[in-house]
């Protein structure tokens, strides 16, 4: 392990040599989460899914960058083997971004979600991160209140955050309206709606869909040379061979969450709770599409960190850098 960035020493950030390198270097990395390792998938499953997950932001050009917490530090950048001790111990509690600093004092593992690894990212320097699925508002939030902090942490964190929308098991409509509110900028990428995690529509039209990797770069970078202090979407479509039908899906969630009510699940388990009972209730065929999700999303994030990183080489600075000559 390489300490890097010694400016940040006072972060317990323990970054991967390749991570270190491709930083050092200027190279497009993309940071993924840990808690779909952990809490998404059944091992060896999660494992395979994970390691697909990392070639696919290198075929898009980036490096990949698996957060986690161990020992009280944080790792941007897992090897095989970190993958492979994250998938198979049981046990490894969610990190949500408020359980960061508390498990960190307390030590051992901590599986990042979105929030928490967004807000890593950033503390990185890591510009782009992708995930299968984002959380959001929770359907019947107007009396639970139960609203992802993972759409808190994107009115925060200056990251891009690629995904295939969030899963009808929340409320997609408020969602959005929350992101709205917020100002956090969203395209998608080859659909007119907003994608619904396992289905490829979901009714609800995209306020703006850009079809090429560079204009998203570009867009993404004018969001934070205007100032813009979160996040900036981006969606993008399941595969059509691996998308569950809508009705299929309204149905399961629908009985998934009376039975969650029922049995009184709620707080941040009831997410994982939801997850396994549509996988159950389709037979596997929806943690076929969660990996679907996750290599998809993870490839077009390698492209758009690539496309990002070329507009610094290209035109958008050229002969307009004020360090001409001065480094
Ligand atoms: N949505 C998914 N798959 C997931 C999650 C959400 O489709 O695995 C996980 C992510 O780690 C996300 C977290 O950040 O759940 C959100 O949990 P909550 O709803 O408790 O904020
Ligand atoms: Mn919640």
């Amino acid at each position: 392990m390489i300490p890097f960035r010694p400016e940040l020493s006072d972060y317990p950030l323990v970054f991967s040599d390749e991570v270190a390198e491709a930083i050092a270097s200027g190279a497009p990395i993309v940071a993924l989460e840990s808690n779909v390792i952990t809490h998404g998938l059944p091992y060896p499953h999660n494992a395979a899914t994970a390691r697909k997950v990392e070639q696919a932001v290198r075929d898009g050009g980036a490096v990949p960058a698996t957060i986690g917490i161990e020992d009280g530090s944080i790792l941007v950048g897992m090897t095989d083997e970190d993958i492979e001790r994250f998938a198979s111990t049981p046990g490894i509690p969610k990190v949500s971004s408020r359980d960061l600093p508390i498990v960190l004092a307390r030590g051992g593992k901590g599986a990042t979600t979105v929030a928490s690894s967004v807000a890593i990212a950033e503390l990185a320097g890591i510009a782009f991160f992708a995930s299968a699925g984002i959380g959001g508002v929770h359907r019947g939030a107007q009396t639970t209140m139960d609203i992802s902090s993972d759409l808190i942490q994107f009115t925060r964190s200056k990251v891009a955050v690629i995904c295939a929308g969030a899963k009808s098991i929340l409320d997609l409509g408020l969602t959005m309206e929350f992101l709205e509110t917020h100002c956090v900028p969203l395209v998608t990428y080859g659909c007119d709606e907003f994608p619904a995690f396992y289905c490829r529509t979901s009714g609800i039209p995209s306020p703006h869909r850009i079809d090429d990797e560079r204009s998203i770069a570009r867009a993404v970078d004018a969001h934070w040379s205007l100032g813009g202090r979160g996040s900036f979407l981006i969606a993008t479509p399941i595969a059509q061979q691996d998308a569950i039908d809508n009705e299929e899906v309204d149905t399961v969630i629908a009985h998934a969450t009376a039975a969650a009510e029922r049995e009184g699940v709620r707080g941040n388990a009831l997410t994982k709770y939801l997850m396994r009972a549509v996988d159950q209730a389709t037979e596997g065929r929806a943690a076929l599409a969660n990996a679907s999700v996750l290599i998809s999303t993870a490839a077009l994030a390698g492209r758009l960190a690539t496309a990002h990183t070329r507009l610094y080489s290209e035109d958008l600075f050229a002969g307009t850098d004020p360090w001409d000559g001065q480094r």
